[in-house]
């Protein structure tokens, strides 16, 4: 579907410049038609590079700040093997950051600038890690219920229109479908437990549920962003859709671990064919986004000091690109 019409093209280009336009929204016109792919050098309308980079550059400030809330508990696992699990994981998702963060360089943003923003506190990243861990099951419950949530959504993401968004999400989502495997495994060792530890395994998916749940987004009616970027083939489906099959999914998945999910108004609606879920707080979620969550600030610091304390890294990363250059210039 044609998003911007060539009325869209501003008058004051010169001539030529106004028939390079036209011919450049024509062939990007074609290809969101064909459901294709527009890749980093082929013309796009201003507004699709910008809610590009707006999703993108979210998405791996999530990956990255998503590492806090697991890496607190890296020291206190309960066995070796599960430190070593945690550790691989945690490390994934700085791998997501970082396959992101380049495919938002293509769009024209530097690294550089996006985390300056994010240590600024200016950009966005995703509610469900404004969340405190406060249990060993939250691990569980992160991969189990956070993890599940992202492959729901980012499934999908896999056809965005965007080659190199799209092609990211290929091989974060198979990293994803492991992460979520292992958070099962860790409740469905707690739910088989000591009636202790099955009751922090429920207080964990309790605590997590609803967060997660509003991670796909505001309701579809309170939705600014939803209708654009399915015109433009970025997003597949509605945040109301996606976040209706997820329940399904958990639905099924709950009973296996033997656990419950903390809501009694879960139910297949036979006439939408749908899940359909209890009420969820909107406005706590407004408050996460507006910097007023349990943890906003303590991330946001952990990120900023990290990123300080590892300036010696980036130094000497450029010291040493810059004597290799030297080398190669001498040679
Ligand atoms: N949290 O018009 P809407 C992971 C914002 S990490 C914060 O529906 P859109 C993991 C939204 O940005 C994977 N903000 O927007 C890592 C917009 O604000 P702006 C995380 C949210 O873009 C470590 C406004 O609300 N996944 O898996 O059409 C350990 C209106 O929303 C949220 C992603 O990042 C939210 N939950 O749809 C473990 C997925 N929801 O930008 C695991 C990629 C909405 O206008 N992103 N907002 O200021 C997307 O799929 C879409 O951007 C969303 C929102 C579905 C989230």
């Amino acid at each position: 579907m044609a998003s911007q019409n060539l009325q869209s093209v501003p008058a004051e280009l010169s001539p030529e410049e106004q028939e390079r336009e036209a011919a450049g929204q024509a062939y990007f016109d074609r290809i969101i038609s064909e459901d294709s792919r527009i890749e980093p050098r082929d013309w796009m309308p201003a507004a699709y590079r910008k809610t590009l980079l707006r999703q993108i550059s979210q998405h791996a400030h999530s990956e990255i700040i998503g590492m806090q809330p697991e890496a607190n508990w890296i020291t206190r696992a309960p066995s070796l093997k599960r430190k070593s699990i945690l550790m691989a994981k945690v490390q994934d998702e700085a791998g997501h950051g970082l396959y992101l963060y380049s495919a938002a360089e293509t769009l024209g943003q530097s690294r550089d600038q996006m985390m300056e923003d994010l240590i600024a506190g200016k950009a966005r990243y995703s509610s469900i890690f404004n969340y405190p861990t406060i249990s060993w099951a939250d691990m569980g419950a992160i991969g189990w219920l956070v993890d599940g949530a992202a492959i729901c959504n980012q499934v999908p993401l896999c056809r965005a229109s965007y080659g190199p968004y799209g092609r990211a999400m290929v091989r974060i989502c198979k990293e994803e479908s492991f992460h979520q495997r292992q958070g099962f495994e860790i409740l469905l060792e707690l739910s088989n437990g000591t009636a202790a530890q099955k009751q922090m395994a429920q207080d964990a998916v309790n605590r997590w549920y609803a967060p997660s749940l509003m991670m796909f987004g505001p309701p579809d009616d309170d939705s600014p962003n939803s209708k654009q970027s399915m015109a433009w083939n970025i997003k597949r489906f509605s945040n109301d859709e996606l976040r209706s099959r997820f329940v399904g999914m958990m639905v099924e998945q709950v009973r296996v671990l033997g656990l419950t999910l903390p809501d009694k108004d879960i139910r297949f609606n036979e006439e939408t064919k749908k899940w359909e879920h209890g009420p969820l707080d909107w406005n706590e979620f407004k408050e996460v986004l507006a910097g007023r969550g349990p943890c906003n600030s303590q991330r946001v610091e952990r990120r900023r000091e990290a990123h300080e304390n590892g300036a010696w890294v980036r130094e000497a990363a450029v010291a040493y690109a810059r004597k290799q250059a030297q080398k190669e210039n001498a040679a």
